[in-house]
Formats: C-alpha cells, structure tokens, sequence
C-alpha cells in the first residue's frame, strides 16, 4: 500500500461516507495548480465549487491572514473589533449594497436572507404571521441545512431528512409568468440562483432576471440573488445579475470566494431599509465577522478587483467555449456556460471522463450524472487553458 492509499483508507476508516471523492490525495496548491501526495500535479478545474477564484493561496490573501494571525483573530460580536467595519464598506461599495451582515458558510448566509426577508413581510410588508412565502426555483442549490434542503426540489437530498421548513413555492426555473403566478398576499421574497451551478450550470433565458426585478418591485415582494457561486468574477462580471443592467436585486446573499480560498467567509448585503430589520439578539453567529475573516475577506475582494478578475472570466471563458467547441466531438450535447463557469453536457455518464481527465492532470467534478463542470481559478493563464482544451479533446 502506497502513502495515498494509506491516506485513503486511514480516512475511509474515521470519515463519514457523505461524499464520493476522486482516488487522489492533495497535499499543496498555488495559483491553479494542487500536487497530490506522490508528487504529482493537477490543474484544478473545481476551484472548490468556485470559492478559489483567485487561486490556491494568493500571496495577498496568505498575507493578510498571516499579518492578522499575529493580531487578533477572534472576538466574538460581543465587542466590536478593528476589522469588520472596513471589510463591511469595502463589501458594502463592491456590490453596491447599504448594508451587510457577515456569516461564515453559504447556507448560514441563505437562512439569514429567509429570516430577513420573513421579518420584513411580517413588520414591513403586513404579512400575517407565520404566514411568509418565498418562492424559489426548481432544481436549485442553497445548502445542507434542513431549511435549505425544504428550499430543494431533489428528492436525493430531502430523502431521510423530513420534516421540512414550510414556507417555500417552488416555480420551474426560467418561467417568469410562473413566478408571477406563484404570487400572493403573503409572499415576502423570490430567491434564486442567476446561474444554477449544482443543476448543471442552466442559464436562464435572457432577459429572466430583469423579468423577476419587475414581478417584484410591482408586487412588493423582495428580489434575492444567491449569487454565492456565481458571484465575484465567476461568470464574467463581478456579480452574475449585472449580465441584465436592469435586475438590480433588493439582496445579495454572497460566500465562497468571499472567503478568497483560505476561510469560511459569506454575507448578505442589502439596503438600509430592509436590514433595518434586524435588532440586537435577532440574529448572529459565534466566529461571524471575526477579525480574521474580515482581514481575509476584505483582501479577497481586493484580488479581485485589482486583478480584474472578470475581464479574465470573461475572456478567457470565451477562449475556453471556443476551444472546447473547436474540437466537435460526438458525444458532447452541449457546452454552455458564462465566463469560466462551464458545463459540458455529453450522452453518456460523466464520472468516467472526469477519472480519465485526472489521469491526465485535471481535476473537475461531475455533476448531475451527464455534465462535466468546469471552474478553474480565475487566474489561470490562456497557455493553461489551451493546455486543459488539449487535455479534453484526447479524453473525448
Ligand atoms: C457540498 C453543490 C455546488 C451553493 C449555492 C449556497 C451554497 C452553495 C449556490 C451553500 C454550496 C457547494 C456545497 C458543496 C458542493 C457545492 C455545490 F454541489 F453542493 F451544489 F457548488 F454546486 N448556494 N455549494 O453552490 O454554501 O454552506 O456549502 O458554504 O455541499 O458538497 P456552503
């Protein structure tokens, strides 16, 4: 037995079987590439589900934890710390939102856009108690937590985990007069996802997401974004929704690369008025906007700015659509996607491609059985990107 499989099983021995992985074993990253334990490198095409946008370990990233780790790291909300208020602003301005409130996980960071927008029908709106509807789209993704899985349409992962959350209408994804029609007196917000990542990388049609500001604004109900993973930089622009000017949404529930790769770190932004909402004792979390995620979190959001890390998606996505095209391979249905958030469809079962790929260097993930997703950091270089389309056209 080799160090990897020695790994493999000492952690298949104490680990909860709650995922499938790859048989590689990682043990360094930087920049788009990781190196498994025998020395061997991949080009990560994962990203970690896009929370490495700007790559394994960013030197400004790196640095601005190191700096805060000599510092102060954890306070707790109890006392105010010298960080949180300058990531906030820093957050507030990037996504041109009044006001924020930090979380740590993407689910965490969803329940806070629910509750907030339950409190707003209730004291805001005039929604009779208990009474608060949300509409959210089939096949979507927002979490593990029994409140996000209420908000899914997956039986695989609502089976075994009843009862649910009630309070949640769903609508098929893209169909904005039904979305309309979902609508009632009570219903307080719509929440989606601008791309659905976990479904398969599905964009909606154009023209959807200005579609759903209207239904809202004429209906006083709130318009939220999960933009968790399509958010900074991932599909081209900053944030997904600004692919339609016009669908400004009310909130913004943001996570993953916020974090820039080396800590938990999500958000809701929004405008005053509505997180006026929230009173002390409302709401909160222990480690929530610590100094050291707020330093970490603040440096992120600089990488990608400074970087223009959406000018690169969005470049260099069209090189790798383009590329991918190039190749004209039968048994690939489809590739779609928006800057460097990629899917390819093909007719037959993707983990096999993705176990073929890994053999020659690239790491991605299937998803949904039939779609090879790919989301490399988006820093990665234009000679690495015709590299990877080298790479899939001797799989395919
Ligand atoms: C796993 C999926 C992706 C998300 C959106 C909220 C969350 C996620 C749009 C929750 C998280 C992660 C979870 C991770 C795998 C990955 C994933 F396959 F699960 F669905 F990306 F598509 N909203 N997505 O994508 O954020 O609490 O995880 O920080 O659970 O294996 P989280």
């Amino acid at each position: 037995m080799n160090q990897e499989q020695a790994i493999i099983a000492q952690t298949e021995a104490v680990s909860a079987r709650n995922y499938k992985p790859l048989p590689v074993v990682l043990h360094r990253g930087e920049g788009v590439w990781v190196w498994d334990v025998e020395g061997r490198r991949y080009l990560d095409c994962l990203s970690a589900y896009s929370s490495l946008n700007q790559g394994h370990r960013h030197p400004k990233i790196i640095q601005a934890l190191y700096e805060q780790a000599e510092r102060l790291t954890l306070t707790s909300r109890a006392f105010h710390n010298d960080r949180m208020g300058g990531f906030l602003e820093l957050l507030c301005k990037t996504v041109g939102m009044e006001m924020a409130l930090p979380m740590n996980t993407g689910a965490e960071a969803v329940e806070t856009a629910v509750k907030a927008a339950r409190k707003w029908g209730y004291t805001k709106k005039g929604v009779a108690p208990g009474k608060a509807e949300i509409i959210v789209c089939n096949q979507n993704f927002h979490g593990r937590t029994t409140t996000a899985v209420a908000m899914s349409s997956e039986s695989g992962s609502r089976e075994h985990f009843a009862p649910f959350t009630p309070g949640f209408v769903h609508v098929p994804f893209g169909d904005a007069a039904a979305m309309e029609a979902a609508i009632t007196e009570n219903t307080v917000a719509v929440l989606f996802e601008p791309i659905q990542g976990e479904a398969g990388i599905v964009i909606p049609p154009e023209g959807y997401l200005t579609a759903a500001r209207r239904i809202c604004t004429d209906n006083n109900v709130l318009f939220i974004l999960d933009e968790i993973q399509t958010g900074f930089a991932r599909t081209g622009h900053l944030l997904c929704h600004q692919h339609e000017p016009e669908a400004k949404p009310d909130m913004l529930i943001l996570g993953k690369a916020l974090g820039g790769g080396v800590y938990p770190v999500s958000a809701i932004a929004t405008s005053r008025e509505i997180m006026s909402v929230f009173q002390p004792g409302d709401h909160g979390s222990t480690f929530a906007g610590n100094p050291l995620a707020s330093a970490v979190g603040a440096a992120a959001i600089s990488v990608v700015l400074d970087e223009d890390l959406a000018e690169r998606s969005r470049e260099l996505g069209t090189r790798l659509m383009a590329g991918l095209r190039g190749i004209g391979s039968p048994i690939v249905t489809e590739i779609r996607g928006r800057g460097l958030f990629v899917g390819i469809e093909i007719d037959r079962p993707a983990r096999p491609f993705c176990e073929a790929l890994m053999q020659r260097g690239v790491l991605c993930k299937e998803t949904h059985e039939h779609v090879i997703r790919l989301a490399p950091p988006l820093v990665i270089e234009a000679a690495e990107i015709d590299w990877l389309v080298e790479q899939f056209a001797a799989v395919l």
